[in-house]
């Protein structure tokens, strides 16, 4: 039995489905049953029959699914796998900024750990970032952990009083300027697309801002042929198979180590052997769930 027949039958005996990240290996993305950023992930597998999800991805989005679907039993493709930015901010800084304001809404990317999640009042993606906080009645907005998202969101929604923690992206925030500058000496007439997790001296050379599937979106449906895309080299699957007819360039130092741990032999030692399951406190899971459920609520249409 070869391993794509192995992993067919193991899906089908433990009823399971496998939910890959855009970032994975592309052996990965190949096999899986769902291919998106997190936000998709979180909203789709709600509606999925499975009893089992295995998540190839970073440890949070793990946690994500398993808050939204307590009854479901989550399996992490790789249990090591973890972003590091979900660990920057702490529930104390949190407390003493609401200590501060009244009217504050405490809004925690999702890319940030179950705990932080059960302290904050909605969550976000970059993709419904923008519209999550302008439909947030209150008017002081915290963002955590990233701060170039925030920054990102602070030049485009002035109406709030946005402020934003430190944390970053180690992989998005330490691209040197120089990196991009060279791509786009070899290649002046490419749109430069980026994820907001870069810096803002990054973010200035881009003709384009946005998530995953935003890019994924933008060169889809682009009349322009020659792309240099700035985030996390794993997009570069999906880009491909959906864009023969355009050139795309990639930025070879932008590869996040964790996303690159699951493999589909793990995921097939997991699914076998009931492994890397992810456990969480039930008044936890109430907790975290809310923030969770009203990003949802407030993207239906997104
Ligand atoms: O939200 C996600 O899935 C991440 C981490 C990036 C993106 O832009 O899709
Ligand atoms: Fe975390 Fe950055 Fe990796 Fe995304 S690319 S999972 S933000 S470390």
């Amino acid at each position: 039995m070869n391993t794509v027949e192995e992993l067919l039958n193991l899906k089908k005996e433990k009823d399971a489905a496998v939910l890959a990240h855009y970032y994975c290996d592309e052996k990965v993305q190949e096999i899986a049953d769902y291919v998106g950023d997190s936000f998709y992930l979180a909203k789709l597998a709600q509606t999925l029959p499975n009893k089992v999800l295995v998540m190839a991805g970073v440890y949070f989005m793990g946690e994500s699914l398993k808050i939204l679907n307590p009854d479901k039993t989550i399996l992490m493709a790789d249990i090591d796998s973890d972003c590091p930015m979900a660990h920057m901010v702490t529930k104390e800084v949190i407390n003493e900024v609401r200590q501060k304001y009244d009217d504050l809404a405490v809004v925690s990317y999702i890319n940030s750990t179950a705990e932080i999640k059960a302290h904050s009042d909605v969550c976000i993606t970059s993709k419904n970032a923008l519209n999550t906080i302008k439909n947030i009645k209150e008017n002081n907005i915290f963002i955590i952990p990233d701060k170039n998202l925030s920054n990102y969101i602070k030049s485009q929604i002035k109406e709030k009083n946005i402020f934003t923690h430190t944390g970053s992206c180690p992989i998005h925030n330490n691209l040197k300027l120089s990196e991009l500058e060279s791509l786009i000496d070899k290649h002046p007439n490419a749109k430069v697309l980026c994820h907001p997790e870069c810096s803002e001296d990054i973010l200035k050379l881009s003709s384009f801002i946005g998530s995953t599937s935003d890019i994924l979106k933008y060169v889809k449906e682009s009349d322009f042929k020659e792309f240099i895309i700035v985030t996390e080299i794993g997009i570069s699957y999906e880009l491909k198979k959906n864009n023969k007819d355009k050139k795309l360039y990639f930025i070879d130092s932008l590869v996040c180590p964790d996303m690159k741990f699951p493999t589909v032999e793990k995921i097939i030692d997991v699914l076998k052997n009931n492994k890397n399951e992810v456990i969480l406190d039930k008044e936890l899971i109430e907790k975290a769930s809310l923030p969770l459920k009203r990003m949802l609520e407030m993207n239906k249409s997104v």
